[in-house]
């Protein structure tokens, strides 16, 4: 069995291999191509068309102003690059000027802040491997929600902490600069995009101010010039284009903490009962992505993402054989994407299936969709995903 490490170590060699690809593409023949085009395959190596998924199914890059998802069949490198990292937004995509933009730390703090870039940069800075999915990340997308990068900037809890919290202080809200019109009770109102966290869950979360992506200033649309990264947590946690932080002693109850990314469930504890709960850490989860063969051997790899707590192995079943148990990639950490792949070269040609699952050390087991809490809105589907190919 092979134990996932879950150590934060930098990883030299993918970024010399990104600046390597770069130069390449910028003098050579393969200049012209889009980069979703490059085969990322070894020599002799092809793709495995699944057939749960449309034949004409092909993703570019990001583009300005537009949602955006992974085709996840091409995720073949532990850092997704900038260019293919998924991208959501609700109110558009603010470009604000880095050398101008303040952070404000305000309500009931000793000392309210006004915090410039450079100023956040005179904190200590810290690097993480963070990945994550949007809560509404699913099978019609392919998963594709999807995406994982080193993140750099401030420890939250050292801004909190210089901002000095007072007594009264319960719920941290953050709100980014984009806004737009919401109607409560025939009311409409313009809102700021915004999530909150308690002092608990704020102080105890290990989230980052992130001011870089990858090595780069954060992009646009990954929330420029300054974004929260919630590690462990649903996408919808980390705000991005970052402009107030402010402390209060009541609940936020903005639209995307109470209103939308709420999931009605059935409580699993009283089946008679349905009961609502706002998208936070994300449930464990695994899916397979990737299908590849060389020469009669077979690759599968999918991904992993968790809250951060402590996983055992991830299983893969090929048609109605045995759990078998497949191999964690080495750069995988605690808050990162976990890549898994599983290797075979017993395919009888025809139709097969393949699915997995993932299991932590406290000994849960990621469910199938019928053991998942029945549930009435598309939120959080972390249920096993069987996959179909044919060879
Ligand atoms: N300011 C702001 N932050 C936001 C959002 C938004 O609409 N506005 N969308 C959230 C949602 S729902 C997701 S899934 C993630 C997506 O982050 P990404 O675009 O960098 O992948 O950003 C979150 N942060
Ligand atoms: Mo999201």
């Amino acid at each position: 069995m092979s134990k996932q490490p879950f150590d934060n170590k930098a990883n030299e060699s993918d970024t010399q291999r990104r600046q390597f690809l770069k130069r390449g593409l910028a003098t050579g023949a393969l200049a012209s191509l889009p980069s979703w085009a490059l085969p990322a395959l070894a020599a002799g190596e092809e793709l495995i068309p699944f057939s749960d998924m449309p034949k004409d199914f092909a993703r570019g890059e990001a583009q300005p102003g537009a949602m955006h998802f992974q085709d996840t069949r091409k995720i073949s490198r532990f850092y997704s690059r900038n260019e293919d990292f998924y991208v959501v937004q609700h109110y558009g995509q603010p470009d604000l000027d880095p050398n101008t933009h303040q952070l404000s730390i305000s309500g009931l703090v000793d000392k309210p802040l006004n915090l410039s870039i450079d100023d956040l940069k005179q904190y200590k800075q810290v690097e993480m491997d963070i990945g994550f999915e949007c809560g509404g990340n699913q099978q019609r997308l392919f998963h594709g929600l999807i995406g994982n990068a080193r993140w750099k900037g401030v420890r939250l809890k050292d801004v909190l902490k210089d901002s000095k919290l007072q007594q009264s202080a319960r719920e941290i809200v953050f709100f980014g600069a984009d806004a737009g019109e919401e109607t409560v009770r025939d009311n409409k109102v313009m809102q700021h995009f915004g999530r909150s966290l308690s002092v608990e869950e704020a102080m105890e979360s290990n989230a980052l101010l992130a001011l870089e992506m990858n090595g780069e200033p954060l992009p646009l649309f990954h929330g420029k010039p300054v974004r929260l990264i919630v590690p462990g947590w649903y996408g919808v946690a980390n705000v991005k284009w970052l402009e107030r932080i402010h402390v209060q002693d009541t609940r936020y109850m903005g639209r995307f903490m109470a209103k939308d990314y709420v999931t009605l469930k059935k409580d699993p504890l009283n089946p008679d009962t349905w009961v609502q709960s706002s998208v936070s850490r994300m449930h464990m989860k695994s899916v397979i992505v990737r299908a590849t063969q060389n020469s009669g051997s077979f690759v599968f790899t999918g991904f992993v993402v968790n809250d951060g707590s402590k996983l055992d192995r991830v299983e893969v079943k090929l048609d109605n054989g045995e759990w078998q148990t497949a191999k964690w990639h080495k750069e995988n950490s605690r808050y990162s994407w976990k890549l898994f792949s599983f290797e075979t070269n017993k395919l009888p040609p025809g139709e097969h299936t393949i699915v997995s699952r993932v299991i932590d050390r406290a000994g849960n087991i990621q469910p199938t969709l019928e053991e998942a809490p029945e549930k009435a809105t598309y939120w959080e589907n972390f249920a096993q995903q069987p996959r179909t190919f044919t060879v």
